[in-house]
């Protein structure tokens, strides 16, 4: 056979292979696939010949090698590294390795991004149009490609190329709620990444791969193991482990940081207590340091849970969160490393647990040392659907806070619901909390510009397992993404984000967006309203799995058989309702959570009347038959947002149903069983909390609206004793 036929026989079998292998996404938005619009194709071919990449670090391999994969995959092999400058060259470096990029005289702009930024500009170099990619630092360098990479996979303009790019906020870290025996917890995507077992000597390859979706959108930490720590992951023998890791993620601009129990001292290290204000306890935790950083020079810092649902901390030896904080913080001091302690605290015996982390941590401002930071989740409960935003948000001005938002999605359908989680993340940072007038908004807050801090944070908690598609649900792909993107830039929009990652994951076809966009954008409010719609929280069973807003106690059932009489683990504690009316008055004549926020934010909630529907019922008890501005009594708004929420899924569905054949058929049916599940499921929410409210509300559900066909004796009596933890 002669060559070049065998060349192009072979040539259109793997075309075919390619077309006929479905898609089981692994390789999340960095696809890479052929750009397949031909007039785009060959505009970037026209625009783009080859590439040349300039330095030797770990970190610049990477680079080259994504260059090269990226430029390849989308517009075909004609594109080649290059030795000489030409015109149509993309060039990547840094100016103090190459010569070429530093005659451009760049530094009045370099000056102006930080050590992670990054220029992306056309150009003339020795009178070739070239585009450069040029960074501070070999890290900016990887974030710039990809950047540029993006650019062509979203099929934008290469002309005129200007852009500059700094990440607004320093630290922006997974945690992974992940423990040493590979379970996970709230994790839906099956097991732990991390091959604790195997580590050292065993390196899986998709360690490399993760390092590389986190660096893809700028993320440049993470904790590895659960808040709910287990104090072995200190022992030296994990140390070593965790080192491996460090290793792997260091050329992607990925520190890592632990989580620690603040037993440890006792439990793995042979001291007779856990005081913080115990010289040998002190002493216990600055060597423990620097044994980590013997191992790990850049190692990031702790992440701490204390005094929460049970785990230890200073209180035990009648010392304050502050003692704790600090003692650790001057163990980590010397290295540079970083304290993270968490405020996300609340006691049984309190009136009102959404008033306890600001009631705690207020007092302490000023007090910390100047490398802690406090973590504080995004609202004043626990990660619920929708609430209000932590109102310790600005009221902490000389206090480093790290926004903690969570990724998985723990109460948000158990991975199995369709929930894009951007919309909530920019409700939250978009918000005023006027604390230093109109325009404090809590993303100021968090990147720092707000107080002049020139620490700033946030976390995400993870929602990445041995899923072949890393998230579970291939839709909650994009809430990794718009984490991280948001962490990068706060700015940008819900929606471009969106778009971006479906322009990358499915096509860039308008067909294709526009549906796929309109999902996404109402998915968050859709869940709000079949599960906690008008303020309601926390209505969930005891393993978080489904609906109970009937639980008095917490009490799981055989094979566990645990019984707590803790209250605020009920869902009575946070919905109250009786036969006069329904939610928690946090009022003054409540629990006065209200005058934890400023003027006029409180004045808002505060008030019955200006108090929005959405948080209504997290600030006031309120009669059934109070009128809506809708019109409606409570009690049928109520019941119409459930039964809207149910609708909206089956709208969801329709769209997708609507785009087969259009998208790859594994992405079809695998989106297309999860949404059965989540229809299931949004009408199991719905049933079960509108009979019970009913049966306490004593009103009729309003004509039209398709009753029940379960009883409330039904809803109560499912168990699920092995859901996920
Ligand atoms: C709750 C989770 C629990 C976590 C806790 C936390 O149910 O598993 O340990 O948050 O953030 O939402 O510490």
């Amino acid at each position: 056979m002669n060559r070049i036929f065998f060349i192009l026989i072979l040539g259109f079998s793997l075309i075919n292979i390619q077309h006929l292998q479905a898609d089981d996404g692994y390789r999340l938005w960095l696809k890479y696939d052929m750009i397949s619009n031909p007039q785009k194709l060959e505009y970037y071919k026209q625009s783009i010949k080859g590439f040349m990449g300039t330095g030797e670090s770990q970190t610049m391999e990477i680079v080259k090698s994504e260059i090269k994969m990226g430029l390849e995959g989308l517009l075909g092999s004609c594109i080649q590294q290059m030795d000489n400058l030409e015109d149509g060259t993309v060039i990547a470096g840094t100016i103090k390795d190459s010569p070429l990029l530093a005659s451009l005289n760049l530094e009045d702009r370099m000056q102006k991004i930080s050590h992670e930024g990054y220029l992306i500009l056309n150009t003339t170099l020795s009178e070739k149009e070239v585009i450069i990619i040029i960074g501070k630092e070999d890290i900016g360098v990887l974030y710039g490609t990809y950047h540029f990479l993006r650019l062509l996979q979203t099929h934008q303009e290469i002309k005129d190329l200007d852009i500059t790019e700094s990440p607004k906020i320093k630290l922006r870290l997974l945690n992974h709620w992940d423990n040493l025996d590979r379970t996970q917890s709230r994790g839906y995507a099956g097991f732990s990444i991390w091959d604790w077992h195997k580590l050292p000597d065993y390196i899986h390859n998709y360690y490399y791969d993760y390092a590389r979706a986190n660096a893809s959108v700028g993320i440049n930490g993470v904790v590895l193991n659960n808040v709910n720590a287990s104090p072995y992951i200190l022992t030296s023998l994990y140390i070593k482990k965790v080192a491996k890791l460090a290793e792997i993620f260091r050329p992607y601009g990925i520190k890592v940081y632990l989580a620690a129990n603040f037993n440890a001292p006792k439990v793995v290290g042979g001291q007779d207590s856990y005081d913080p204000l115990d010289k040998k306890v002190q002493l216990w935790w600055k060597n423990k340091s620097e044994e980590i950083y013997d191992h790990i020079p850049d190692f990031g810092g702790f992440l701490v849970k204390a005094n929460s649902e049970g785990y230890p901390g200073p209180q035990e030896y009648g010392r304050t969160h502050l003692d704790g904080a600090n003692m650790m913080a001057d163990a980590l001091r010397p290295h540079n490393g970083i304290l993270m302690w968490r405020a996300f605290v609340y006691d049984p015996s309190s009136v009102d647990r959404a008033r306890e982390a600001y009631d705690e941590f207020k007092p302490y401002d000023g007090k910390f040392r100047d490398n802690v930071f406090v973590q504080v989740k995004n609202g004043p409960v626990d990660f619920q659907p929708r609430e209000p935003f932590s109102p310790l948000f600005g009221a902490v001005p000389k206090t480093h806070l790290m926004m903690e938002f969570q990724i998985t999605q723990e109460y948000f359908g158990f991975g199995t619901h369709l929930a894009y989680l951007g919309p909530m993340y920019k409700e939250v940072l978009n918000v005023d909390t006027y604390s230093r007038g109109k325009g404090s908004t809590v993303a100021k807050v968090i990147d720092g510009s707000l107080d002049n801090h020139t620490m700033s944070g946030i976390a995400g908690v993870a929602n990445v397992g041995t899923d072949r598609n890393w998230t579970g649900h291939l839709f909650a792909q994009s809430n990794w993404y718009v984490f991280g993107r948001l962490a990068w830039d706060h700015q940008l929009t819900a929606e471009e984000i969106a778009e971006e990652w479906i322009r990358m994951t499915f096509s860039n076809e308008p067909g294709i967006i526009i549906p796929i966009k309109k999902m996404m954008m109402i998915s968050r409010e859709t869940i709000v309203k079949y599960m906690i719609p008008l303020g309601l929280h926390h209505i969930i069973s005891w393993s978080h799995y489904g609906p109970a807003p009937w639980m008095k106690v917490y009490y799981e059932p055989p094979p566990r058989d645990y019984i707590s009489d803790r209250e605020d683990w009920s869902s009575y504690y946070y919905h109250k309702a009786d036969s006069i009316g329904i939610g928690f008055n946090r009022t003054a004549s409540g629990s006065n959570a209200v005058n934890q926020y400023f003027p006029p934010v409180r004045d808002r909630f505060m008030s019955l009347t200006s108090c929005p529907d959405e948080y209504l019922l997290w600030f006031h008890h309120v009669e059934w038959d109070y009128r809506m501005r809708s019109g409606n009594t409570l009690w049928e708004e109520i019941c119409y947002h459930y039964y809207a929420g149910v609708d909206s899924v089956r709208e969801i569905q329709a769209r997708w149903e609507g785009l087969k054949g259009k998208v790859d058929d594994e992405h079809f049916d695998h989106v297309q069983q999860m949404l059965r599940i989540q229809e299931r499921e949004a009408v199991w929410w719905r049933n079960a909390c509108v009979l019970y409210f009913q049966s306490v509300s004593k009103r009729p559900i309003p004509a039209g609206l398709e009753k029940p066909n379960k009883s409330l004796e039904y809803y109560k009596s499912l168990d699920f004793p092995y859901a996920p933890e």
